[in-house]
């Protein structure tokens, strides 16, 4: 039987505090994938790390940091199979590494480079959509087409809490609850839109509860816990795969850092709770979960740093080294007849 260390009332968590809060563990993961799970989480960390840096020194444009949501990204993804598809928003711009995108691809998309467009068939993930929602309803219709092909392949879309106030968040829902689609509707629940705090967004007391409008099941966990994500994401692709429909997943955590790279958070952010949070990071949980059980050392950690890190080295100077696009790329694709003002 899985055990959940309990802690909170309704947020679930596997991994303890190493102190008053004993670990507990997931049925069927085996040492070898909780290593596979912490390299998976320690290549998005570098390259979100990475892309702070490339973008402070001009090499990538504005970027959307994802520090300390790795867990979420992580977890759940191997919670899939490799057929199932994956639908980003911009907070999961590099979760493509995970199916194995080369990282000059992603490095590419934030350069604004044509080559960082993919065709999604081939990584089973769709485009990183930064129209707040608008890739739930296209989730959920693949999951239906899917199901309607008699496959049993299942879709994730990740999106905010904000978005959880747009239309697209409830057609898509709404849809997926009605045709009992096999689609995991994943709200990453960071606590800020921006600037706008999760009280100010809703009156509901939990966006899990959100769930019992549409008629699917809504789970809360700890989005620090990589393993109660995995866990949860497991449950619901089996509900999916069942013939059983959706599920909405709220995954709690706290942005600990800027919205984005042209952000300035000082005018609202609360200090002392982004340090807190930043103590309590999912990586580092997760590594201390790793320690604790005898699976991970100095050693095998710094060996998976350094591979992460020579993956994107070698992407960022992979996407530097590509030709500079024909700007014509810009206009080809929007207009049959270039409107007069736009013909040379
Ligand atoms: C349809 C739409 N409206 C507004 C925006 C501007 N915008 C960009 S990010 C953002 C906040 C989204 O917050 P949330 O859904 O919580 O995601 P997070 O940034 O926290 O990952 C907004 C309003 C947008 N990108 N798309
Ligand atoms: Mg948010």
């Amino acid at each position: 039987m899985t055990q959940v260390a309990p802690a909170g009332p309704e947020l679930r968590r596997v991994i303890g505090d190493g102190e008053t809060v004993a670990d507990g563990e997931v049925e069927g993961l085996g040492e070898s994938d909780l290593v596979d799970l912490y390299r998976s989480m320690v290549l998005l960390r570098t390259y979100d790390e990475r892309s702070l840096v490339y973008h402070r020194q001009g090499r990538i444009g504005t970027y959307a940091i994802f520090w300390g949501h790795e867990a979420i990204q992580a977890g759940s993804v191997h919670a899939l199979g490799d057929a199932d598809w994956i639908f980003p928003s911009y907070r999961e711009s590099a979760i493509g590494l995970l199916r194995g995108m080369p990282a000059e691809t992603i490095f590419s998309w934030w350069r604004g480079h044509p080559a960082g467009w993919w065709n999604p068939a081939r990584y089973r993930v769709g485009s990183i959509t930064v129209p707040i929602a608008t890739h739930v309803p296209h989730a959920v219709g693949l999951a239906w087409g899917k199901k309607l092909r008699g496959e049993s392949t299942c879709s994730v879309a990740y999106f905010g809490d904000g978005a959880t106030s747009e239309g697209a968040f409830h057609e898509g829902a709404n849809f997926a609850a009605v045709m009992r689609a096999p689609a995991i509707l994943l709200c990453n629940n960071n606590g800020w839109a921006i600037s706008t705090p999760l009280a100010a967004q809703t009156r509901a007391e939990t966006l899990a509860d959100k769930a019992v409008g549409y008629g699917m099941p809504g789970v809360r966990v700890d989005g620090g816990d990589v393993l109660a994500v995995f866990e949860a994401t497991r449950e619901a692709v089996a509900r999916a795969r069942a013939g059983e429909g959706p599920t909405l997943i709220e995954a709690v955590t706290y942005r600990c850092a800027p919205h984005a790279t042209a952000d300035d958070p000082s005018a609202y952010i609360d200090v002392e709770r982004v340090e807190q949070e930043r103590e309590n990071e999912c990586l580092l949980r997760f590594d201390r979960y790793l320690h604790r059980l005898g699976i991970l050392d100095e050693a095998l950690a710094a060996e998976v740093r350094d591979e992460a890190l020579g993956v994107m080295r070698a992407g960022i100077q992979a996407a530097e080294a590509l030709p500079a696009p024909d700007p014509e790329l810009v206009f080809s694709h929007a207009y049959v007849e270039p409107p007069e003002t736009l013909r040379g």
